[in-house]
């Protein structure tokens, strides 16, 4: 692919949830050699560093039960800003961190595509759909609501207001395994494209793959895409705190992120809720890191661009 000015941006957030070891993840994807493997595709690559969330102060209005939101919404605000102005300049791969990460760095990228005139597009990879807002989280969890959030939806007392919230139809969630009741009641109201690893047994992971993409390259979009690492079976991806088993193999997820480069769609990525804490000697970093350079041109042989649907 053409080289890239590929912006690593550290974003050590470990508020999402109650079990700790994400903030570790930004040193865990230096440590395995991201920059590297992208320098070594051709791209220039710039490392800012890990950012510091904003103050910001809890809000009343709040369900109690609602886990370290002011660090969350701190963290927003600083990650949409960053996600902007990184847009501008090249392509942002955000090193997570937890999935709550993704309330910033998706509204962040809405708010560019905004700015120029394109509408914006979501790849979720992830087990979980996310979707919940603070009211209708049982676990209190906000790496539970990004999808939530950056589509609209009330009750995010607290954090920033969002600008140019993503429109439904505009999303694609692949990989689904586990979605709390609350959630599907919600999706299934939605325009989202929802596809769990039944669909993706049956039909493959090409062919809701490929459908998206048409769609997004049809409607000139941006695309961010947000890779959770219990997208994939814990079997070898292990340094994560929600294992679900069931997930999608190595030759899934290389072959989801060799049909995002040859789209020449994504313009941001998220690399979130690696646990480096729970690893087995690096491996799920290592994983990432792999899957990342797949993302950004790795490939065993060049193929020809085609329309997959
Ligand atoms: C559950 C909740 C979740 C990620 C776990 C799980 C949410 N739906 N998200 N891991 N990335 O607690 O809301
Ligand atoms: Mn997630
Ligand atoms: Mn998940
Ligand atoms: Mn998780």
């Amino acid at each position: 692919m053409t080289p890239q000015d590929i912006i690593l941006i550290g974003a050590p957030v470990d508020s999402g949830k109650d079990r700790r070891g994400c903030l570790m993840g930004p040193d865990a994807y230096r440590t395995a050699g991201l920059a590297e493997a992208l320098m070594d595709l051709g791209h220039r690559v710039s490392d800012t560093g890990n950012l510091t969330p904003q103050p910001a102060t809890p809000d009343p209005a709040l369900p109690p039960h609602v886990y370290a939101p002011e660090q969350t919404a701190g963290w927003t605000a600083t990650l949409a800003e960053a996600a902007q102005d990184a847009l501008a300049t090249g392509l942002p791969v955000f090193l997570g961190g937890d999935h709550s990460l993704s309330l910033g760095s998706v509204a962040g990228a809405a708010n560019h595509a905004a700015a120029t005139g394109r509408p914006q597009f979501v790849l979720w990879l992830d087990a979980h759909s996310d979707f919940h807002t603070p009211q209708t989280t049982a676990s209190g969890n906000l790496h539970g609501t990004p999808l939530g959030y950056v589509t609209g939806r009330a009750g995010f007392h607290g954090f920033p207001p969002v600008a140019h919230p993503v429109p439904e139809e505009n999303i694609c969630i692949l990989g689904l395994r586990s979605v709390d009741a609350a959630e599907r009641e919600a999706l299934q109201a939605t325009q989202i494209r929802y596809h769990d690893m039944r669909v993706i047994d049956e039909q493959g992971i090409s062919r809701p793959l490929g459908a998206f993409l048409d769609h997004v390259a049809a409607q000139g979009g941006a695309l961010h895409v947000s890779l959770d690492v219990d997208f994939l079976d814990p079997s070898f991806a292990p340094a994560v705190g929600t294992t679900v088993p069931g997930g999608a193999t190595i030759r899934e997820a290389h072959l989801v992120m060799e049909m995002i480069c040859d789209s020449g769609l994504m313009t941001s990525l998220d690399l979130v809720e690696l646990n480096p804490f729970l690893d087995d000697r690096g491996r799920t970093a290592q994983v990432m890191v792999d899957l990342a350079a797949s993302a950004l041109g790795r490939r065993v042989f060049d193929r020809p661009t085609m329309a997959y649907s």
